[in-house]
């Protein structure tokens, strides 16, 4: 089944009478008969305080909910814009009915009770990404996939930097999107948004002059009804007449496609036409290649893993759709470290290095970093699995691992998944974990956090995980 994204009706159900309506007007501008619209914020994180800040400048009457106690931005809010009420605890119908229209924040699951009442009450609900679309003029390029999003969104706008371009970036890679429009947006020549799943779902406006979908395994499970349906919302990525960048070894990303779609592919084998990009064996060394031409060898990606020289040829095919030169991409792949928690080499000690790979949030993610290592790996997982099976860690623990040591809410989950393969050791919490998984490694080994799993359970999130693995690691040395 090949899937297209139906924009008729957009996930969160506004029907096709509201987006025209809704296109048709600046939805902030439009006054009530107070003279303000009434917008209501559902979540007060980043993406919240981003939103409130940005309605507040526009002049909307905001106010916020969110249903913990204390939200992570409370406190910044209370000091900034001490006007604004916000209302915590279990989500109250009277906030949502009292709003003109609602902006939810991508944790906040679409099919909450209180959002679907606010809808059938015609209320409109839209995502901050929405907004920010409705804002801007320059185009943009944008990025999903089950993994590699940020490596891919950095790197291309490291690229556009090198040839001089004046570039953003933001999105689920950490910087809301809203937080992006200035005064002088109209000169800047694009946007690169990393995209995930909850944000696509909140989109109608999306029409990417260039887009990629990196890849597709199982991720989110606890909040799709299947994968086919995490599938569907990610092809949204896909919407307008723009050029697809699409992972021609991903049967998935193919299904994804829609039929008709301008496309150029990249892949782990040879490029089979003149327009993708691709890796091509010639005088012992691995190229990156476009159509015939080598453009750079592996070896000088600093980067480990394969999957890193996918995310690359990935960065190259979107840049280009800007003009970017073949030279200043290069020029940016050769200059770029990574980013913190993905593959971060933290010490090396008594020949045994300690790699944080944090970011590693569901199973695809593990399986990518034990792929990429050479060594036996002493591998540290566990945490919030997101309904996740972890049948599929088992062939690469079975070939990389020496031992694993769990951690986290799912630890049972995943231990009846590898039981038997390798030994198995359960620990309280990190610093137990980091203990046991020193006296299991052994001269020239790996300690590998990958959890493939998120971190919620036992941290606000995953930097503040791999930040305590790190300074754990750090004591050792
Ligand atoms: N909240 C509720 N009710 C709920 C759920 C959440 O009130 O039912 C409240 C929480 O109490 C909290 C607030 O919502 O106060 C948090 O909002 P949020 O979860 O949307 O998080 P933000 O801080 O706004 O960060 C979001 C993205 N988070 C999620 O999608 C879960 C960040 O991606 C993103 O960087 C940021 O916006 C800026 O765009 C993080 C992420 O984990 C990295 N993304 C997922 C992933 O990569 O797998 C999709
Ligand atoms: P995302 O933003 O999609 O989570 P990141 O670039 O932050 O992607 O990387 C997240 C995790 O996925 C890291 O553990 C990283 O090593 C791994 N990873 C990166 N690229 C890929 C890929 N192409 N395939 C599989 N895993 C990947």
């Amino acid at each position: 089944m090949d899937y297209e994204p139906d924009l008729s009706v957009d996930r969160i159900g506004n029907t096709q009478d509201q987006i025209v309506m809704m296109a048709a007007r600046t939805l902030i501008r439009e006054s009530n008969s107070t003279g303000k619209r009434k917008a209501l914020v559902v979540g007060l994180g980043q993406t919240g305080f981003s939103c409130v800040r940005f309605l507040v400048a526009k002049g909307a009457d905001v106010s916020v909910v969110d249903s913990r106690d204390l939200p992570p931005m409370y406190r910044i809010l209370q000091e900034q814009l001490p006007e604004v009420p916000v209302y915590t605890g279990p989500f109250e119908d009277k906030h949502f009915l009292a709003a003109d229209f609602i902006v939810v924040s991508p944790g906040v699951a679409l099919d909450h009770a209180a959002l679907q009442n606010a809808r059938e009450n015609g209320i409109e609900v839209i995502g901050d990404v929405e907004l920010f679309l409705r804002e801007i003029e320059a185009p943009v390029l944008a990025v999903t996939g089950s993994n590699g999003k940020s490596t891919v969104t950095a790197l291309v706008g490291d690229m556009c930097l090198q040839h001089g371009l004046n570039v953003e970036v933001a999105g689920n890679i950490g910087v809301p999107v809203l937080d992006l429009l200035r005064e002088h947006e109209r000169w800047l020549d694009c946007f690169v948004l990393e995209l995930s799943s909850f944000q696509l779902e909140s989109i109608t406006s999306l029409r990417a002059h260039a887009a990629a979908l990196l890849n597709l395994s199982e991720d989110h499970l606890d909040r799709y009804a299947s994968f086919d349906d995490y599938v569907q919302v990610k092809a949204r990525i896909f919407a307008g007449d723009g050029v697809a960048v699409v992972n021609r070894n991903d049967t998935n990303v193919i299904r994804a496609l829609p039929p008709g779609k301008q496309f150029v592919s990249f892949g782990g084998d040879a490029p089979p036409t003149k327009r993708d990009y691709g890796l091509v064996e010639m005088g012992g060394l691995t190229w990156l290649a476009r159509g015939g031409d080598n453009l750079i060898p592996a070896t000088s990606v600093p980067l480990t893993g394969r999957h890193n020289l996918l995310n690359v040829l990935a960065a190259f095919a979107l840049a280009e759709q800007m003009n970017v030169s073949v030279d200043s991409c290069i020029r940016a792949v050769e200059q770029f470290q990574g980013l913190p928690h993905r593959m971060e080499l933290v010490l090396e000690k008594d020949r045994v290095g300690w790699i944080n790979d944090s970011k590693a949030t569901n199973i695809g993610a593990t399986v990518a970093a034990l792929n990429g290592l050479t060594t036996p790996v002493v591998l540290i997982a566990g945490g919030d699995g997101k309904g996740a099976d972890f049948f599929a860690l088992r062939e690469p623990i079975i070939r990389r691992a020496r031992a694993v040591v769990l951690i986290g809410r799912d630890a049972p989950k995943i231990e009846r998944s590898i039981t038997s393969l390798v030994p198995v050791v359960n620990a309280v919490d990190m610093k137990d974990a980091v203990s046991q998984a020193k006296s299991l490694a052994l001269s020239g080994d790996t300690v590998l956090l990958s959890p493939a799993c998120a971190s919620f359970d036992m941290y606000d999130n995953f930097e503040q995980r791999g930040e305590d693995f790190k300074s754990l690691v750090q004591e050792l040395a």
